[in-house]
């Protein structure tokens, strides 16, 4: 993002739990912050170093430590990045249970450490279902050896759960224990588009009823977002005709168990969404092929690779009601031309897409380049208008170094003096991940 820039003049790149433990231990006992670092894909500055800490990266650690073909439990080192787990899976018909952009990078110990949502989660649920057990090293250097492979275990705290989400300010995640489902024996995808938002609603109701169990994602883009992508050369765009007065777009997977049920539930679907009365579609283009199926997931992955060539981007993940999707990115984008912002001081665009499944909209804006002006315009703007919403500041990419000082707009006095008692627990010495999640004390 070109966004965050660190001063640590030190990287250590651990291959074992072991070695991680000795360096923590060392940094603990001389009062060294550490920033554990992943792919550092993240999106909220948690990877990269407010000071001078000392980068802990994971990359080192990328080893499957087994696989059980019959259960589906993989263990892996921390450091293991998604797209090789997806791979080493594959053979065994099995998937990982998230999936998102930044696979090719981005490792599973930082998808856990964020709790990273993505593009399955409508379907597999969230890490905080799909980890089984985790190996951390606490900020002490004391080993937490929570490797289990049950499915059920009630005795007592489930301790992981602290560590999903904690973005490395707890402790150091090393190896992760998580259930993969089988892979689907058919997948398909359909790209909707839409003469207006007001059409999203009812068009999610109808997909949900007609689609049922092969329903696995629900993906909305707004012209805007979905113009970026065509620009910039992401996936394969719908032909000039077909996307005429669209207002904005909706794409929509299934997974299934034979190939001519799903097809026909799809076009099924497809022929009830263009011969309604009131068609809730302009039109739909159903993939024919892997390529088209791939090129189709490129469209919508790859627009925060358009947003990062078409500018700086100020981005707000965040929770709302779904009918409120189109008015949030509204008002932020009058909001900025009533402070003479948009078009003319460098603010681009303000583009809406995101996981409508989960209630999660991507709010970004695209500008020239980072301002305090611009900044000052949209914090604490935005932060009001979803706390107004009753929403959440971040819904999947965490608060990192980004958000501390937003958190009080999403969760009580209360939580986050228990947040507060648990970071103090934990870490005492305020070691790892100083600023992160938490305002600096
Ligand atoms: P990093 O960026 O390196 O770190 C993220 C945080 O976790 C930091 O606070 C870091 O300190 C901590 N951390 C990392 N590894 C460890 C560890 N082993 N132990 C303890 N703490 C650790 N996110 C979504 O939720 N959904 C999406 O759909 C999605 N799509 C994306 C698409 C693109 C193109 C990109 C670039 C990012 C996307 N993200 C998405 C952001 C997402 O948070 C990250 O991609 C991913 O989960 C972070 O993993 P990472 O290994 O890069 O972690
Ligand atoms: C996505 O869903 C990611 O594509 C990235 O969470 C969102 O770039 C963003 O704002
Ligand atoms: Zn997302």
């Amino acid at each position: 993002m070109g966004k965050y820039h660190g001063k640590a003049t030190t990287v250590v790149k651990p291959k074992t739990a072991e070695e991680v433990s000795k360096i923590v231990k060392h940094c603990c006992e001389r009062r060294i912050g550490i920033v554990p670092q992943g792919g550092n894909t993240g999106m909220v500055g948690g990877s990269v170093p407010i000071g001078n800490e000392l980068i802990l990266n994971l990359g080192s650690m990328s080893k499957v430590r087994s696989f059980d073909p019959v259960s589906g439990i993989l263990i892996a080192d921390a450091g293991c990045i998604l797209q090789s787990l997806m791979d080493y899976v594959a053979p065994h018909n099995h998937i990982m249970p998230l999936d998102l952009g930044g696979k090719g990078s981005c490792q599973i110990g930082g998808n856990v450490s964020t709790n990273a949502g993505g593009l399955r989660l409508l379907r597999y649920g969230s890490l905080h279902g799909s980890v089984l057990g985790l190996e951390v090293v606490l900020p002490d250097g004391t080993i937490l050896d929570q490797l289990t492979t049950l499915r059920k275990d009630n005795t007592g705290y489930d301790l992981k759960q602290l560590f999903i989400g904690a973005e490395g300010t707890l402790g150091v995640i090393t190896g992760v224990s998580l259930l993969t489902p089988p892979s689907p024996q058919a997948s398909n995808n359909v790209i909707l588009a839409l003469p207006s938002f007001d059409n999203v609603l009812p068009l999610f109701k109808t997909v949900k009823q007609q689609l049922s169990e092969i329903l696995s994602a629900f993906e909305f883009i707004d012209r805007t977002a979905y113009d970026l992508a065509v620009k910039h050369g992401q996936g394969r765009g719908l032909h000039d005709d077909e996307i005429k007065g669209a207002e904005c777009f909706v794409l929509v997977e299934t997974s299934g168990g034979r190939r001519e049920h799903d097809e026909q539930k799809l076009n099924d679907l497809l022929e009830t969404l263009l011969t309604s009365d009131e068609p809730l579609i302009n039109t739909g283009v159903l993939s024919q092929n892997p390529a088209q199926f791939s090129s189709l997931w490129a469209l919508r992955e790859g627009i925060t690779e358009a947003v990062s060539k078409e500018g700086k981007a100020y981005k707000y993940d965040i929770s709302v009601p779904l009918s409120t999707f189109k008015d949030v990115v509204d008002i932020t984008r009058e909001h900025l031309r009533s402070k003479g912002l948009l078009h003319e001081k460098g603010v681009k665009h303000v583009i809406g897409f995101g996981h409508v499944g989960d209630g999660n909209l991507h709010l970004n804006v695209v500008a020239d380049a980072y301002t305090l002006e611009i900044q000052n315009a949209l914090e604490p703007f935005i932060y009001e208008l979803v706390a107004s919403h009753k929403g959440s500041v971040s819904a999947e990419h965490g608060i990192g170094a980004m958000k501390t000082h937003a958190l009080h707009y999403s969760k009580s006095g209360v939580s986050i003096e228990w947040m507060k008692k648990l970071k103090q627990l934990f870490d005492p010495h305020g070691i790892m991940n100083p600023g992160k999640v938490l305002e600096m004390p």
